[in-house]
């Protein structure tokens, strides 16, 4: 069975520990990929010495330079992107459709970042004294610690390393347990491009040895993690002692709201797409749907029609709507949210359990319940998996004050034809983003990605603010005067001369 390996101080290396854990495919559980690196401290010390190393010789690099560098990657991830597609659904389950546009994210991102290597702006401004210039200009931070979840194996890891690189970092990058094999892919294409293999460190194993060591390590000042919020407020404790940068993105109990005038044929598809696409397993997956009540009863009927016609099965399968769950925990997961919906009253209309087959993979059936309380479980706590809850609304106050009684705040959907309702929407719903007759899944790479609340802690990914994240403000001052001139004193009223 294949080895694989992690890559510190430009080699391909055994973790210190001499273990390994097997990746299997979630579809079908016989099927091994192979055996990767349980890492530790040692390891990711020993990678982040190499990284001081890349960063000392990539800092030093003309930020377009190393934004070519992503334009190659981005050029090897199109030459590649049916490869890395039927990896990463080998190893992740969702089907190939989902896994290409998976890649194309990354693509995106990596064009997106090569451009900004021509631009990491900063602003030249008036100083208040004579013959001097005032302006500020970015620089990079040092090694970022990058911590991946398994859902987005590709498009996830590029949010975080590409703008890092770009701005000049060097990454420690640890990908999640689950998908390993991606995060083996995106490291090979990042050095075919000719990316300094010191810039680029992987430390492959468990969040609790690898991700823990590369949160404490005292040398690497930037963090960026996206997974769950209780994991993250681990992550955010020991970044705060450490004083750290962090960028959190974390958990989501996104609705879509379709309102009584809405096209139902139209919110229909998005529902399907945002409650069941990548088996829930979206941080934007829909697992609420408010309904108005005029329409409540009619469109709940069309929807489990449809969600029974979903095909369960192997990604890699044509035909194939609904993947995989990732591990056994979470399909555990899953089914223990069956048992709370069943407790707290709602009514489950359709799945709600395995399906007889396929049998060997993690499979679980699209589920919905209806009923669902305001503030019960069901409606609060993030499943991640392929459950949607509904909940009946009255009105557009209503629907907005539901979908923001929850601790989250990720993505939004209002299904409406009203465009007073869609614009107060945009104004009243807690999130990060909130889409129009589209459904909550769908974010594209060039915009500024994230949640309020428990969510994030105000970081962006995507889009032009992230390269905010990953570079320290600088300011320069160029007095040529030949005086010296103070600040806030000369040139005032009052001064002595
Ligand atoms: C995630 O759910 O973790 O908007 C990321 C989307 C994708 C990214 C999702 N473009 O659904």
């Amino acid at each position: 069975m294949k080895k694989f390996r992690n890559f510190i101080g430009g080699h391909w290396v055994e973790p210190d520990s001499g273990e390994y854990f097997e990746n299997r495919n979630p579809a079908d559980r016989d099927d091994v990929i192979g055996r990767f690196p349980l890492s530790g401290k040692s390891d990711v010390d020993r990678a982040v010495e190499s990284a001081k190393t890349g960063f000392a010789q990539w800092r030093r690099t003309p930020a377009p330079a190393r934004g070519d560098i992503l334009r190659i990657v981005g050029d090897i991830m199109t030459k590649r992107k049916e490869e890395v597609a039927d990896a990463m659904t080998r190893e992740m389950g969702k089907p190939l459709t989902e896994t290409r546009g998976d890649v194309q994210e990354g693509i995106d991102t990596a064009y997106y970042a090569a451009s900004e290597g021509r631009r990491l702006f900063g602003r030249t401004v008036p100083s208040e004294l004579r013959s001097k210039w005032a302006m500020s200009y970015r620089r990079p931070v040092g090694i970022a610690g990058l911590i991946c979840p398994f859902n987005f194996p590709l498009a996830i890891p590029t949010w975080k390393m590409f703008p890092a690189l770009v701005c000049g970092n060097a990454c420690v990058f640890k990908p999640a347990e689950d998908v390993p094999h991606t995060g083996t892919l995106l490291v090979e294409i990042l050095l075919e491009a000719g990316l300094p293999p010191a810039v680029i460190q992987l430390i492959h194993g468990r969040g609790e040895q690898a991700g823990k060591a590369i949160v404490e390590h005292p040398d690497i000042p930037l963090i960026s993690f996206t997974g769950s919020t209780e994991t993250g407020r681990l992550v955010g404790e020991t970044c705060g002692r450490m004083h750290k940068r962090l960028s959190l993105e974390m958990g989501g109990k996104n609705a879509q709201i379709v309102m009584d005038d809405a096209d139902l044929d139209l919110a229909l598809e998005g529902a399907l797409w945002g409650a069941f696409g990548t088996t829930g397993q979206r941080c934007t997956a829909t697992s609420r749907l408010i309904v108005q009540r005029k329409v409540h009863d009619k469109f709940l009927g069309m929807l489990v029609d449809r969600a029974k016609g979903l095909k369960l099965g192997d990604g890699r399968k044509k035909g194939t709507d609904v993947g995989p769950l990732i591990n056994e925990d979470s399909l555990r997961k899953v089914e223990s949210y069956i048992d709370i919906g069943d407790r707290e009253g709602a009514e489950l209309l359709c799945g709600g359990d395995r399906p007889k087959k396929p049998a060997k993979g993690n499979f679980f059936q699209p589920t919905i319940f209806a009923g669902v309380k305001q503030g019960s479980r069901l409606e609060q706590e993030e499943i991640f998996g392929p459950v949607l809850s509904v909940v009946k609304v009255r009105d557009a106050d209503e629907a907005f004050a539901v979908n923001n009684g929850v601790r989250y705040g990720l993505s939004s959907s209002i299904y409406t034809r009203d465009v007073n309702t869609a614009f107060r929407a945009l104004n009243e719903l807690d999130n990060g983003i909130t889409y129009v007759n589209a459904p909550t899944i769908g974010a594209e790479a060039h915009l500024p990605f994230g949640g309020v609340k428990q969510t994030g802690n105000g970081h962006r990914e995507g889009g032009w603010e992230v390269y905010e994240f990953y570079s320290e403000t600088k300011v320069g001052y160029a007095d040529f005067s030949g005086t010296l001139q103070r600040a806030q004193i000369d040139n005032y009223l009052g001064s002595p001369d």
